[in-house]
């Protein structure tokens, strides 16, 4: 059956500020206090949207979440009408309001592990959402994000939505940023890595000890037996601790793969020959594995550039492309490395930079902002075709972000009854250019 994969953007909110709330992200931490821009935010996300769809590759979009989120600050014993809600907390508990206004649903990458139809038991296209357990302001996303989902690929003959894992240590999910599916061709049967940072209740496993890990083998277990993958399209692996803490909280922050080709540093993986072997010998199908040795690239270097934050897509012609962030052009040695792996590989037909820089100032490169999800032509036929990107979405949106979006937030701003009303009405008038119904809980 033929497929393509398209990526799902998550849209920029309007509330995007940098408030350092993620630990072991060394970005967020070191930009905290940042006057954040939201309107560039959120235009720098939909031209990086525009690159790929005049590339040919499938694009779609997800909508932000509605932040502040009122809901969880209510959950949490703050009463009153919602300008009461938001002084008090801002009085009493300003780190709960800064969590409860983060836009980080941006980061889609985060949002589910997707695992298309021609690898699952019953031939559909199966979806959990993560539940983000690490870190507050990521965790109250899950309910939002199942909603959305559910509402965009509503369809039950073809998509099976799973409940978000129990939201313990146990089961910490952070979603497709530590997952890799593998194949020939989209279409085809593939291999699903799935990469985790610890494994909780191992008393031989070995975990990060300055940053927590987030992902937990047992997590990367339980969502592979949902979506029914069988143990011959599966391997499990370990994150290198001393990558943790050097900054990868995500492997998708030293690791980037694409149907039969995967980029990975050489300090990604725990056991990493043994790693190469077992996904060798499952793949079946002739891989192109590319290691980038420490000595031409730090761990360091890598984290600080996202180079494997990139993008590695598919063109039209077969051929792929690597989208990388800005930051890896301005690196002389990131920039000088990747114009010979290009002259080197000739599946690589080119390298196209983005500017996302609001977003990689909270640790959140191009691969980030974007949630993978392969579908045949029948099943994109079945989706929320209003989601999907084209030039008068590009338009449309454009024009929604210049109406609605500050180009300036700060601290101060987080707990302005304005900023909630703004968003709200953003929110409002973009469920209807996305025809989504009434999924913000503002809404019911
Ligand atoms: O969870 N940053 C996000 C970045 C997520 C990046 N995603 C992937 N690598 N796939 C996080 O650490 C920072 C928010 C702040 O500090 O205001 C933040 O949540």
């Amino acid at each position: 059956m033929k497929a393509r994969e398209v990526n799902f953007d998550g849209l920029v909110g309007p509330t995007h500020n940098y408030s350092g709330l993620a630990v072991g992200n060394l970005a967020s931490q070191r930009n905290i206090h940042g006057v954040s821009n939201p309107r560039a935010a959120a235009k720098q996300g939909l031209r990086k949207m525009k690159l790929l769809h005049d590339l040919g590759v499938p694009q779609g979009v997800l909508p932000p979440h509605d932040r502040p989120a009122l809901d969880a600050l209510r959950q949490l014993g703050f009463t009153g009408r919602d300008e009461d809600v938001l002084r008090s907390a801002r009085q009493h508990d300003f780190e709960l309001l800064a969590a409860c206004c983060s836009a980080s649903s941006m980061w889609a990458a985060n949002a589910a592990t997707v695992c298309p139809s021609a690898d699952s038991a019953d031939g559909k296209v199966h979806f959990t959402p993560a539940n983000l357990r690490s870190n507050f302001h990521r965790a109250i996303e899950a309910a939002t994000t199942a909603r959305v989902l559910k509402a965009l690929f509503n369809a039950p003959d073809r998509f099976v939505h799973h409940a978000p894992l129990p939201a313990t240590e146990m089961f910490g999910d952070e979603g497709a940023a530590n997952h890799t599916r593998f194949c020939s061709d989209y279409g085809n049967s593939g291999l699903h890595l799935f990469v985790y940072g610890k494994s909780t209740f191992d008393r031989n496993t070995v975990t990060s000890a300055r940053y927590p890990a987030r992902q937990t083998l047992k997590a990367s277990r339980a969502v592979a037996r949902l979506h029914g993958l069988g143990s011959e399209r599966l391997v499990f692996a370990q994150q290198s601790p001393s990558a943790v803490d050097a900054g990868v909280f995500h492997n998708d922050v030293i690791a980037v793969g694409n149907q039969n080709v995967f980029l990975f540093h050489e300090q990604a993986f725990l056991h990493q020959a043994k790693l190469r072997r077992e996904i060798e010998s499952k793949a079946g199908w002739e891989l192109h594995l590319i290691e980038v040795a420490a000595a031409d690239i730090t761990l360091e270097d890598a984290v600080a550039s996202y180079l494997f934050n990139s993008q590695l897509v598919t063109l039209p012609n077969g051929r792929m492309a690597l989208i990388l962030p800005r930051e890896c052009k301005d690196s002389v040695p990131i920039w000088g490395y990747l114009q010979k792996l290009v002259e080197d590989h000739d599946m690589l037909e080119r390298i196209e930079v983005v500017d996302v820089r609001q977003s990689m100032k909270n640790g959140g490169g191009p691969a980030c902002l974007r949630l993978r999800i392969v579908l045949t032509d029948d099943e994109i036929g079945s989706i929320n075709r209003f989601t999907l990107f084209d030039d008068d979405l590009f338009r449309r949106l454009n024009a929604w972000i210049d109406q609605h979006y500050r180009d300036q937030l700060q601290e101060a701003d987080l707990g302005d009854p304005c900023l909630l009303e703004e968003s709200r009405a953003a929110l409002d008038e973009l469920t209807q250019i996305l025809g989504l119904g009434s999924v913000y809980s503002f809404q019911r």
